[in-house]
């Protein structure tokens, strides 16, 4: 008897659960990228492996390549959602690695079930950024080779570039119409918003900023129940982490915010159009979503500011700043900002224009002019002599690599973090003389930290 019931209990929790997550992807049309044509994270298949869970794999390669999805019932934009966030999705990211994806929501306004009414986006930190560009379009254009090959792009600003082939991935990257019969095979071009997050390629291990809050494939996922979400205006990890979403920072086509009760339909397509040295292209991927349950028991901070990314070096003597403050994720307009910097030959009017007359380490803050706690900072280099970057490169030898049952590394102290593909830590050991077993890994891309007292060197590793 007691067997019975605990069974049937164990049916109902994963039944009711299971409704949370993603029922049907409607739509997967990635841009090219290096993990395209590829299992298990760019083909047709890719895309159902995001239904039912937040493990799947799916890319959606370049910038605005984009995935369409559903649940079995509309997202509510519950009054009693926690932080006010109504869904949050998964994605792979590391600690210092984002792939911001721009996330849309679709009310069903003609009731036909069908994903043919209007996109909202929802405005996450960057959007009312002066360089974010909407209305973009990138047109790529299949190089035709059998083997990984650059794919050359322009842009609707009359830009040109390659989403460029790396070692490590070496099948076409273009989508080919054996996975992607809706692509044609000649050329096609995406349409979206394109925000412009810092890239820092000065270091061995591409360092790409975290957004704010708003955009999918940027934080790092927390912990179980998935319906619990983290509060996005806080830089702690609370609850599910990842990336959780308002319906109530939907806009129109002109930036203003539109009231929703519910969506039916989500599109996110990746942001970012830029390259992260040997790591390739930065794409948004998306290993699920999970609707949130209200908890009115659960509140926390509701403002927050968002910094526009200094470069990791400045070798200009001024700079113009940017900071915009929010309240539950709507732009507080005309809202006061207090700027604040903390080096010597360092000052900040009140526009936030920046002079600087000597070199050093500069930390920036903006904040609320109301209320000092909800505050924003940043810090960089500022390197008025040379002119050039120097190159801060600090690599990690392993070998061998590719590997299957060991490696070693030049390192006898500090401690060796291992990472998997969606930045989970798998293995964290104390290099010594010995090799470091790894044959209990799943074959796949891992990225090795070795830190050792405040310097962290990095590699990539392929697990065969
Ligand atoms: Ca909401
Ligand atoms: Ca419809
Ligand atoms: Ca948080
Ligand atoms: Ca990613």
């Amino acid at each position: 008897m007691k067997k019975i019931i605990l069974i049937s209990c164990f049916i109902a929790f994963w039944a009711s659960a299971q409704s949370q997550y993603i029922a049907e992807v409607l739509e997967y049309k990635p841009a090219p990228g290096q993990l395209i044509n590829e299992s298990p994270w760019g083909v047709a298949s890719s895309a159902t492996s995001i239904v039912g869970g937040v493990t799947g794999t799916l890319t959606l390669g370049a910038w605005g390549g984009y995935v369409v999805f559903r649940f079995d019932e509309p997202v509510q934009n519950h009054p009693e959602n926690p932080f006010g966030v109504d869904f949050t999705i998964f994605g792979n990211t590391l600690p210092d690695w984002s792939e911001p994806g721009v996330v849309w929501v679709m009310d069903d306004e003609n009731n036909n079930g069908e994903p043919d009414d209007t996109w909202y986006q929802l405005a996450g930190s960057d959007y009312y950024f002066s360089n974010t560009k909407k209305n973009h379009e990138v047109t790529y254009t299949n190089p035709q080779q059998a083997t990984s090959a650059n794919v050359p792009y322009t842009d609707s600003d009359g830009l040109s570039g390659y989403i460029y082939s790396n070692s490590t991935h070496t099948q076409p990257y273009y989508p080919l119409a054996e996975n992607f019969p809706n692509i044609p095979e000649e050329s096609y071009t995406l349409s979206g918003t394109r925000i412009f997050p810092e890239v820092d390629s000065t270091t061995f291990m591409t360092k790409v900023y975290k957004r704010a809050f708003g955009y999918a494939d940027n934080q790092l996922r927390g912990t179980e129940p998935w319906t619990t979400p983290d509060n996005p205006y806080t830089n702690e990890k609370e609850n599910a982490g990842a990336d959780g979403f308002d319906i109530s920072w939907a806009v129109d086509a002109n930036g203003n915010y539109v009231e929703l009760d519910e969506v039916h339909f989500i599109k996110v397509q990746n942001g970012i159009l830029a390259h992260g040295g040997w790591l390739g292209e930065i794409s948004t991927e998306i290993c699920g979503a999970a609707r949130v349950i209200p908890n009115a028991a659960i509140s926390g901070r509701e403002k927050i500011i968002a910094l526009r990314d200094l470069p990791s070096i400045i070798h200009r003597h001024t700079v113009q700043l940017e900071a915009l403050a929010f309240d539950r994720g709507r732009l507080m307009e005309g809202a006061q900002l207090a700027w604040n910097v903390d080096m010597d030959g360092a000052s900040i009017n009140q526009d936030g224009l920046l002079q600087l007359t000597q070199s050093g380490t500069l930390t920036v803050t903006a904040a609320l002019a109301s209320n000092p706690e909800i505050s924003a900072t940043a810090t960089t280099t500022i390197d008025l002599g040379s002119g050039i970057a120097e190159n801060t490169a600090l690599q990690l030898d392993v070998f061998p690599n590719p590997a299957a049952d060991e490696i070693n590394v030049h390192a006898t102290n500090g401690q060796l973090q291992i990472f998997n593909a969606r930045g989970q830590l798998v293995q964290s050991v104390r290099p010594g003389k010995q090799p470091i077993g790894i044959s209990h890994l799943p074959k796949g891309l891992y990225i090795l930290h070795l830190r050792e007292n405040n310097a962290v060197r990095t590699a990539k590793l392929i697990k065969k």
